[in-house]
């Protein structure tokens, strides 16, 4: 296993055992909901977001428990979008992590309601002194997270999705709708990271340029590795699949040209971070991983 996996499997510890300490099980109708947000973020996931703000946060110093609850807040707010992703009324998945999505466990109702209790308890645990003594520091990282989840951000993103699977969009499209639907995310993960640990306004610049071309390059993979799995199933080269109507950077771009698309920004993203020296090799670790990443 490569020092990097070893890294990510070591914070993903940390934020499992924070999330499973802010959703305590309970009795009751109560303990349904609670027992369907566990369902849905505790164990599985790569854990790359709170990976990304603990990694960034560390860069400063900063002490690890601050730097843990940004991580679980955006973690939460990530598989609240899972959850509903996987509706009827969205994806229509029954399977999320290998595993039966919280619909296909519990009923619709119940997944609505555990999508919408993490996404709330993540700007309750932002908003809580422990997270950083300093409430200007607090309300900047919950307003960066508002923004990076709502409708300028992945509520937007997905918006357009829904929107774009009638619709022929051109490679700017497709970046705009990918740059909201999971760059967002992945953007407030380095700097709420770096906004907790007390960055400058010019650090959080760096980290914000890292992550919009990490953001692209994450999701240009997962295309790669949607076009590889589809070609495998169906038996066609890849990126000729079913889902042609919808546009992915493969169907604009060709294998190839996605693959060096990635790769390039992968490398670009890197020498955003030149300036902070040896501190960001986890976070230049993460961009080679998310390149190499298989799932
Ligand atoms: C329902 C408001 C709302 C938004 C949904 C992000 C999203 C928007 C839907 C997810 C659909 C999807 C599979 C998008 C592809 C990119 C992506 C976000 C993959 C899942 O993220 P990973 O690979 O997942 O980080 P793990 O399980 O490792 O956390």
């Amino acid at each position: 296993m490569t020092a990097f996996s070893e890294t990510i499997k070591e914070t993903a510890a940390l934020v499992e055992t924070a999330l499973d300490e802010f959703l305590p099980q309970r009795d009751g109708p109560l303990g349904r909901v609670v027992d369907a947000m566990r369902w849905g973020s505790l164990d599985g996931g790569k854990r790359l977001r709170p990976f990304l703000a603990i990694a960034a946060a560390d860069m400063f110093e900063t002490p690890r428990e601050r730097s843990i609850r940004v991580g679980c807040a955006v973690e939460m707010i990530h598989c609240y979008s899972l959850i509903h992703d996987d509706l009827p009324a969205m994806d229509d998945s029954d399977l999320r992590r290998g595993r039966p999505s919280v619909h296909k466990k519990f009923d619709d109702a119940t997944a609505i309601l555990a999508g919408d209790a993490l996404l709330t308890q993540a700007f309750e645990i932002l908003a809580e002194a422990d997270t950083h003594p300093d409430g200007n520091i607090r309300c900047a990282i919950a307003l960066e997270l508002a923004r990076a989840s709502g409708k300028i951000g992945m509520v937007g993103g997905q918006m357009i999705d829904i929107y774009a699977e009638q619709k022929d969009f051109d490679l700017a499209g497709v970046t705009e709708l990918q740059r909201l639907k999971t760059g967002a995310l992945i953007r407030f993960s380095a700097v709420g990271g770096g906004i907790v640990g007390g960055a400058s306004d010019d650090e959080v610049a760096a980290l914000s340029a890292y992550a919009e071309d990490l953001g692209l390059a994450f999701q240009i993979v997962d295309d790669i590795l949607d076009a590889t799995a589809d070609a495998e199933t169906l038996g066609k080269p890849a990126g000729q699949d079913a889902e042609m109507d919808k546009a992915t950077f493969i169907k604009l771009m060709g294998m190839d040209g996605a693959k060096s698309k990635a790769s390039a920004l992968v490398e670009r993203c890197k020498s955003h971070l030149d300036r902070f020296g040896a501190a960001a090799e986890p976070l230049k670790g993460a961009a080679d991983f998310v390149f190499e990443r298989k799932s």
